[in-house]
Order: structure tokens, then sequence, then C-alpha cells
């Protein structure tokens, strides 16, 4: 293959409503690009971008797939993503590397959830987006009321560049209104039949034209005062136009297509190559210490890892796109990230299963290459100079569900958490975390669908049974206020004895606080806990009432009761604790006596320092449309949530709330049932907080009931 300079490749994320034709599209690209000579369909399990088993057997796409389409002297690179916001994950990342979105939409269903969703992934990602409406052979097809709700949704910019003149069955042929000339389709592809505007069309072509040209003009006056000089534009200058409204994101060009038959499929590449912004000409990525690269194949070697898939055969494939100077075959580049040295051996332009290699990567492409020996997902590749940059990570968003995993068979669990950590690198977006708390290796995901695909490799893939189980929830145990206890520990079993007595004054912990007074403080020790929060040791022992010795006996012992708190079993934290007084005993005394009475001292304290159970709070975002507000707010307060505000963003609210982790079971099926999956959420940890006493006395009565039960 030939090398591609910047200005010669456009790379573009596919994207869109689930199933609106993305994956049939870029099938269409790819063989007007002569990368295949036929079109496989989805029906017939033969695409190039759906080759995946768990693609083939449910029929939609499952994970990005990068592809290209080598076109009139240039490359277009492909990402086509899968749909189903369950797998966002792969959007997001083929949005970061991607110049451009080019969103499918289904003239039948007009802006459906999905558009919505992938719009606002677009947004965050401030990346251009072309529209392509498919489906227009459909007898159920409008094309006018998806554009009415395309503009309704996102505005003005939304810019007619062409209309169907025969949508529905015999739909072939559209007005182009950019060469103002008729085209129509042949079946099947290739370049379409040029035809001039037929008299019957040319009111409503003119009239269209002047909206389009205003549109335009809207981001540009020099098009308007061009405009009504000379009565009308070429195509040319329409196109550079579009592109500066592209980049600007005011402008978002509409055109026609039925994927399926490759009909305006070779038009709509044509004008990806005249007005979608090459990778030079819109900004570039920053480096974590605040550089720009901005795609010069004169710069530094630079390049960030987008994607890792792994392949039958072949292992770890990275996808990497190429964010300034060149890389050749060969070339030895270090990993921004860990300083490892890697060897690119090989370069691919990769089309899903197909590969073809290349001897070298400009600034702006994007290829993969393999066996690298220690490079993530969101690593940078740099040369030598420059070895120590870092592009700004791809976010992925946090998990919306969690859920306890356990194989089966109990001896595979062990290999169930390799693999997941497996799974995680090349789908970031599932988490995989082996709770030493809550004694459960915990999954994250996106929704319920992203965890049952999951389930479906481990079982197809990997042929270990497995299931899901609610996650335990990390409570936290503490304190809220001082109370005094002692505890003897005395045994007397033949030879020798045990004996320790602690007697200790426990207050809560909050910063800045000062020392009681009741007794001098002459040793102070202060612990932060893995799981948040503080111990304070302070030793107030007078005249040698217990050896300096078992001090450390006996905060073993409260460390134990602190790690398996005495309300729930969950870790303790916040806590000063005074000793104050004891016994020792010349010869049965030990360290096992002491932790022991230390360990039972403190139990004894905290049962009487008014205990309480912490429970976390998450922050919860959810986006919903107007209509469905009310009804989304009603669950969010039988969940316990406190509501934090509202904001309007555009036909959809913004809810903020607070809201206790343990109401958070299901959330996305709950919210997917109530809206129609027309909603979305985010989750962040906030904070730990007192549960209510109803929930407090529920709690204990479980705890009781489980550590009566073992
Ligand atoms: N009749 C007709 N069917 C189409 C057209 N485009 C796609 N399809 C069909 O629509 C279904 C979905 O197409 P895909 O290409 O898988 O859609 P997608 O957007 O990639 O779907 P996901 O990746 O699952 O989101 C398939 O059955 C296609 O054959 C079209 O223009 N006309
Ligand atoms: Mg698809």
């Amino acid at each position: 293959m030939k090398v591609y300079q910047t200005k010669e490749i456009r790379n573009i994320a596919l994207i869109g409503g689930a199933k609106s034709g993305k994956t049939t599209l870029a099938e269409s690209m790819l063989f007007e690009g002569g990368v295949v000579t036929r079109r496989g369909t989805i029906e017939d399990k033969n695409t190039v971008s759906d080759y995946r088993d768990i693609e083939l057997e449910r029929q939609n796409s499952v994970f990005s797939t990068v592809l290209y389409a080598e076109f009139e002297g240039h490359k277009i690179n492909l990402i086509d993503c899968p749909g189903f916001d369950d797998f966002v994950g792969e959007t997001v990342a083929a949005l970061k590397v991607a110049d451009t979105g080019l969103m499918v939409v289904n003239a039948q269903n007009g802006v459906e959830v999905g558009t919505e969703i992938s719009w606002r992934n677009t947004t965050r990602a401030a990346k251009p987006v072309i529209f392509a409406v498919n489906h227009l052979e459909h007898e159920n097809s409008n094309f006018d009321e998806t554009i009415r709700q395309l503009k309704q949704s996102f505005g003005g910019g939304v810019t007619v560049c062409q209309y169907p003149v025969n949508e529905g069955v015999s739909f072939d042929s559209v007005i182009d209104l950019l060469q103002m000339k008729m085209l129509k389709f042949k079946n099947g592809g290739g370049k379409a039949e040029v035809l001039d505007i037929p008299a019957s069309e040319k009111d409503k072509a003119e009239e269209m034209y002047a909206t389009m040209v205003e549109e335009l003009a809207a981001n540009d006056e020099s098009l308007m005062e061009k405009f009504f000089e000379n009565g009308s534009l070429s195509e040319e200058e329409i196109s550079r136009g579009i592109k500066l409204g592209l980049i600007s994101r005011g402008v978002f060009p509409v055109f026609i297509i039925n994927a399926k038959q490759d009909m305006g499929v070779n038009r709509l590449m044509q004008f990806i190559l005249n007005s979608a912004p090459a990778p030079d000409e819109v900004p570039g990525v920053k480096t974590t210490e605040g550089k720009e690269l901005s795609c010069k194949s004169t710069d530094a070697p630079s390049a960030l890892v987008f994607k890792t898939s792994i392949e039958q055969h072949i292992g770890e494939i990275s996808f990497f796109k190429v964010y300034g100077g060149e890389i050749t075959e060969a070339m030895d580049m270090i990993n921004g990230n860990n300083a490892s040295k890697e060897r690119l051996s090989q370069l691919f332009a990769v089309a899903g299963k197909n590969r073809q290699k290349l001897d070298k990567v400009v600034a702006g492409d994007i290829a993969a290459t393999i066996k690298l020996k220690s490079v993530r997902t969101n690593q940078t590749l740099n040369g030598v100079k420059n070895a120590d940059d870092k592009i700004e990570p791809i976010v992925f968003p946090n998990p919306k569900i969690t859920m306890a995993v356990k194989a089966k068979n109990a001896a595979d669990d062990e290999k169930l958490g390799s693999i997941l950590n497996e799974m995680h690198k090349v789908d970031p977006t599932l988490t995989v975390e082996q709770s030493k708390e809550l004694r459960q290796l915990i999954v994250g995901g996106q929704g319920e669908l992203h965890l049952n695909i999951a389930k479906w490799l481990i079982e197809n893939g990997n042929k270990i049974a497995i299931e899901y189980i609610a996650p335990r929830i990390p409570y936290r145990e503490t304190i809220t206020k001082s109370a005094k206890a002692m505890y003897r520990h005395k045994k007397q079993s033949g030879g020798s004895g045990q004996f320790g007595e602690v007697h200790m004054m426990i207050e809560p912990y909050h910063e800045g606080m000062s020392n009681q007074t009741e007794f001098p403080v002459r040793g102070q020790d202060i612990y932060p806990l893995d799981w948040g929060g503080k111990l304070v040791l302070n030793t107030c022992i007078v005249g040698g009432a217990i050896d300096a010795r078992f001090i450390p006996a006996i905060l073993k012992g409260i460390m134990e009761k602190i790690e398996q708190g005495p309300l729930t079993g969950s870790y303790a934290r916040d806590i000063v604790v005074n000793i104050y007084d004891g016994k020792m005993h010349p010869v049965d005394s030990n360290e096992i006596s002491f932790k022991l009475a230390g360990r039972n001292a403190f139990r004894e304290a905290f049962k009487n320092a008014g205990p309480k159970i912490m429970e976390p709070i998450y922050d919860v975002e959810v986006i919903v449309p107007e209509e469905k507000m009310g009804d989304v707010m009603t669950d969010l307060q039988g969940r316990r949530a406190m509501i934090m505000g509202m904001d309007n963003e555009g036909n959809y609210q913004k809810i903020r709330a607070r809201v206790p982790l343990a109401e958070m079971n299901r959330y996305s099926t709950a919210l997917s049932s109530i809206t129609s999956g027309r909603a979305m959420y985010s989750l962040k940890y906030a904070e730990y907080a007192q549960v209510p006493p109803d929930v407090q006395t529920a709690l204990l009565k479980a705890y009781e009931e489980q550590e009566s039960e073992e």
C-alpha cells in the first residue's frame, strides 16, 4: 500500500443508534474502496466488520472495528462502533482518534435514543458530525420528518445537502444540492449517474439550495456575499464552507444513503474527501504536560494506543493513531507511560480480519502493530527525544453497574480473575477487582447487556460457567461519643497461664481535634487506614501498669476488630483509643494475652460509644427527557436519594442526586424501563454517610443471623 500523507487521510467514526446500518455502510465503503470485491451482509454473517463469534450470533456489533478504504488517492480510516450504549467505551475511544463522526440515522425511525446518545458523545469529544440518513427504500421511510427531528434535537446547524426524489420502495435518486444535479444511484454501488434536475424538482431544489446556503452563511459570511454577487456558489466554495462549519460544529451536513444496496456511498465518500477535515485541520491532542500534538509529520514521533484486541493465531493487536512524526517498520519506540522500550516490528493497515503490511505510517494515520511487550490502551509511544510524552488519555465512563461474579465450579475462580483482567485490557469499561473487603470478585460494566456479553465471552471462549450475584455493600463502622471499657484476659491451664488487663477510653476521631484531658497523653501514633479514615492510639499509662513492650500486641488486637467491625464485620474508622490503665502478671503476661485483652476491651467500648454504620453514597447524574422527569424523580426518592439539583440540557433534564449505593442495585434496568431506554446516567463515589436507624437495625439483625449461622 502506498504511504498516505497527512492531507490524504480522513479518520471517521461510524456512530449512531443501534441497528441504524453502520456496519452495512462500512461494508459498502470498503467495497467502494476496493478492500473487498463482494459486499457481505449482516444476515449472511459475512461482513468485514462484524466478524467475531458473538457478533455473528447476535447480528449486531459488540466491539468497534478498525477498517480502511483507499479512495481516489486518499485513505479513509473507519472505526465502526457498536450502537448499543452498553458498549459506549468503544465509541468514546473511537471519537478520541477520529476527526469526524459519521452518524447513521434510520429514516424509518428518525431520531432514536441511540442517535441522541451518540450526539452527546460527539459533543463531549467536540468532534464534527456528518449525518447519513439510511433506509430510504423502506415504505415507512420519512425523510422530511427525520430532518425535522434532527433539527429539533440538534439545532439549526443541521444542513440538508441532498434530498430524495423518490423515497420509498423504488428509491434510487436524490437531488444533490452541492452540485445542483440529480444523482441516480445504481443498485450495487459505484458512481451515480449525474443528471440535470428534472423540471418537476426545479423549484424545490432552488428553495432547498437557498436554505442550505443561508445555513452555511451563518458560519461563514463571505459565502453569503459571494452568493449575492454571483447568484450561486461552486461546489468547491460550498465544500470549503461546510468544512469550516464542520470543524467549528456550526454545520452538520445531511447526506442520503442506502447502505445495503450501496447507493449514495460513493458520493458520500467523495464528500468526505472534500469536506471532512484532514487530521491536521482540527485541534490537536494535548499531552499531560500541556504540549499540543497536531499531526505534523515533521514532529518527533508520537502515537496513542486507543484500542487493543486479541485475535486468534496472532495474539494482542495494538491500534494506534500517529499524532506526530512518522513511524516506520521495525522502529524502536518508548512507552511514555512506563518507559518500556518497544520495537514496532510490523505495521499493518487493518480492516477487520484483513491486514495489509505497511512500511511507514505518517502523522494523522491509524494503523496497528503486534507483539508489543508492555503497552496498553491509552498509553503513548514516542521517539527517543520525546520519550516522556503522555497524550491525554481517553476518559472511559465509570461503571454503571457492578456485580459480584463467581465460577459455578469454585476451582475455576482463580482462572476467572485472570480471564477478566485480560478482558479489561481489551475493554477498559469492563472493570474487575478482587475485593478483600467484600470477599468477592467484583466486575463493573455499562449495563446488564454489557455484563451478559462478558458472561457469554467467558463461557464460550474459556468454557467456564459463571454466575453473577449482588455485590456486598462496603459499609463502614464508627462511633459518635466516648466510652470506657476494661477487659481482663485470664486463663489458668496446666503450667503457665495467660494474663493481661487493658483499660481504654475511645472517642470519635475528627481532623484537627485536641487530646482529651482526663488522661495525660504520653505517646501518640496515628495510623491512616487503607479504607479511609484513621486510628489514633494514645498511650496514657502511668507507673508502668502495662509494660511498653505489650503495646504493639494491644494495637494488634484493636486492629483485628477495626478490620472486622463489631457491628457488621465491616471496616471501622475514625477512632481515638486512649489506653490509660491495665495490669500485668509477672509470669503469665504475654503478647497473646494483651492482644486478646485489647481486642475485647475495644469491642466493649465500641458498643457503648454510640456506634453507627456508614454507607457509601454516590453522586448520580441522570439525563432524562423532560416528560419522564417526574417518574424518574419518584423512583429516585424511593431509593433514599437526595436531589441536589436539576439543569436544562436541550430537550433533556439533568437530575443530580446523591444516592446510597445499596439502593442502586439494577438501576440501569429500572431506569431503562421507566424511560423506554431514553435516559442516561453516571455514578461516582461521593462520601460515606450514616445509615438511617431503620436500615441500621436491619443490618445489625442480618449480621447477627449470619454470625450465628457461621
Ligand atoms: N433495507 C435496508 N436494510 C438495511 C440498510 N442498512 C442496514 N440494513 C439492515 O439493518 C440491520 C442492521 O444493520 P447493521 O449494519 O448491523 O446496523 P449497525 O448500525 O451496524 O448495528 P449495531 O452495530 O448493532 O448498532 C441489518 O439487518 C442490515 O441488513 C438499508 O439501507 N436498507
Ligand atoms: Mg454494527
